[in-house]
């Protein structure tokens, strides 16, 4: 049988489960036929205010879950970085669930020696809006405005408020969206740079991503709302995006294929025992 792909490590963000539209099902598939060394759920894994709104938790949610629990009891060091969307989590932050580490951030060091910053994004939402009068006011205003935020959010999500969603908006206005992108990119590089870190590895927009902002190693794992996107640390530090709904159908197709054959295989050698008794009647 073939073996499963192994990556040093693997993170994920935006699932969204509890909401109807999310790709749960084809993530767990995903998460079944690769391995890896540090799994980082980089937070809107499950979706608090759309449960809130309408309980919406189909069997395949479980399976994720299920599966993560799995991975996490296999020997997989599993961290969870809440998002906005599963904001509550927050409070657990420090402990751990069935092997399951809660964390606002994490500094994860990759195979060639970086150090990456790991949040939701979420954090600088207030940053990137109002991106002109923090230049103005400088770090302090900077600092104080990551508090607010925080409050911000949780009285957005309080009020039942539709959580701002990055692909409608891109339908709308192309030209603003682009422009939050950026902003958005460019605040996150900026707590990375404050963190002392050369990159940092982020969800929330909706857009998977790889580049460089100012010097500062820019990741973002996506989604699997619209998106199927998981970034990939390779055994040499090196990042990719998959397309995770893909590259699962195709090792479980790849899997299908070995063991059909491996069943064929044994067909074979239930055929070569005919002749090896008669060759041994022979030999008598
Ligand atoms: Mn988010």
């Amino acid at each position: 049988m073939t073996a499963k792909p192994r990556y040093r490590t693997i993170f994920l963000s935006d699932l969204h489960l509890g909401c109807p539209e999310s790709r749960a099902e084809e993530a767990a598939e995903f998460l079944k036929h690769v391995e890896c060394r540090e799994l980082y759920l980089v937070g809107d894994i499950i979706d608090m205010w759309s449960l809130r709104r309408k309980w919406v938790w189909p069997e395949h949610h479980n399976r994720f879950v299920r599966r993560v629990l799995k991975i996490a009891r296999k020997g997989t060091r599993v961290v969870f970085i809440p998002g906005n969307h599963d904001e509550p989590a927050r409070r657990y932050a420090g402990l751990s669930f069935g092997g399951i580490e809660i964390a606002l951030q994490a500094t994860h060091i990759t195979a060639d020696g970086r150090t990456l910053l790991i949040m939701h994004g979420d954090e600088v939402d207030l940053v990137v809006k109002h991106a002109p009068l923090l230049a103005a006011l400088g770090g302090w205003a900077y600092d104080r405005l990551l508090k607010i935020n925080r409050v911000y959010n949780r009285l957005r999500r309080l009020f039942g408020l539709k959580y701002w969603s990055l692909s409608k908006y891109l339908k709308l206005r192309v030209k603003s969206a682009c422009k939050f992108i950026s902003k958005f990119e460019h605040a996150v590089a900026d707590a990375a740079r404050r963190a002392g870190a050369d990159g940092v590895v982020c969800g929330h927009i909706h857009k998977p991503e790889i580049s460089t902002v100012e010097g500062i190693a820019y990741y973002n794992c996506g989604d699997w709302v619209e998106e199927s996107s998981v970034l990939v640390e390779h055994e040499d530090g090196r990042m990719e995006i998959l397309d995770g709904a893909a590259e699962g159908a195709r090792l479980k197709a790849q899997r299908d294929a070995a063991r059909a054959e491996a069943d064929a295989g044994e067909d074979d050698d239930a055929e070569s025992v005919i002749p090896a008794r008669e060759l041994m009647a022979m030999a008598k």
